[in-house]
């Protein structure tokens, strides 16, 4: 059964695809328009009842929450393409941690920014400057915080790829890319040396095309 993912658009669903491509497990995807508003249509808010991508469906197995469709999959087929929860429970929590630090640090700033920068004229509301100016403060220090954690280890969850690099690669590439913030991430010698580990993985590369 080839597992279907709602959203192949957006950054979100990305992250799950990404996820998909690196343990080698097959999908399909289904467009969901969010301009058009798809994601709340009656039909699709059975799937999602937030009205947001991506939902995952898996045979009769439904889930949504990006984080949430990763660290299943990581799990579930643990011994399949790459291992992105690390070898012991040790290393297990490091991934968690800096997991958790993308969703509650890193996340909350750049999502403002891709909202105000890239989307906000296309969802026809007026793009607010003075909240792009203190999001971007804001992951700025995040991401300094990033450069020391990257000087002293290879990736965010140790010296191997995990899920918390992985979670990461959607929403920087809409920085590095249309946002044009790149310098955020080359004015910062480790998170840079990093940016290019993980965004020139195989699965990254082919994740960007769709
Ligand atoms: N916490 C959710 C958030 C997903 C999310 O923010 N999706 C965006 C696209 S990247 C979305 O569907 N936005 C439409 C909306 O919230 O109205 C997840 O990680 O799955």
């Amino acid at each position: 059964m080839v597992v279907k993912v709602y959203g192949p658009a957006y950054a979100s669903p990305k992250r799950v695809m990404v996820c998909l491509a690196e343990k080698g497990i097959e999908f399909d995807t289904v467009t969901v328009d969010l301009i058009k508003g798809e994601h709340r249509n009656p039909e699709y808010l059975k799937l999602q009842p937030f009205g947001a991508v991506p939902v995952i469906q898996d045979g009769d197995y439904t889930l949504y929450e990006s984080r949430a469709i990763i660290r299943y999959y990581a799990e579930k087929y643990k011994s399949q393409g790459t291992d992105l929860l690390g070898k012991t429970i040790e290393e297990r929590g490091v991934v968690e941690q800096w997991l958790e630090v993308e969703a509650h640090n890193f996340h909350p700033p750049i999502f403002d920014m891709t909202v105000h920068i890239l989307f906000a004229s296309k969802l026809g509301f007026p793009s607010d400057e003075k909240l792009i100016k203190e999001s971007e403060e804001k992951l700025g220090k995040v991401l300094d915080i990033y450069e020391k954690r990257l000087s002293e280890s290879k990736y965010l969850g140790g010296d191997f790829f995990s899920l918390a690099d992985l979670s990461h690669l959607p929403f920087t590439q809409y920085l590095v890319g249309p946002m044009g913030k790149e310098y955020m991430i080359r004015d910062r010698k480790n998170v840079s040396r990093w940016w290019n580990e993980i965004s020139n993985r195989p699965s990254w590369k082919k994740i960007m095309q769709f």
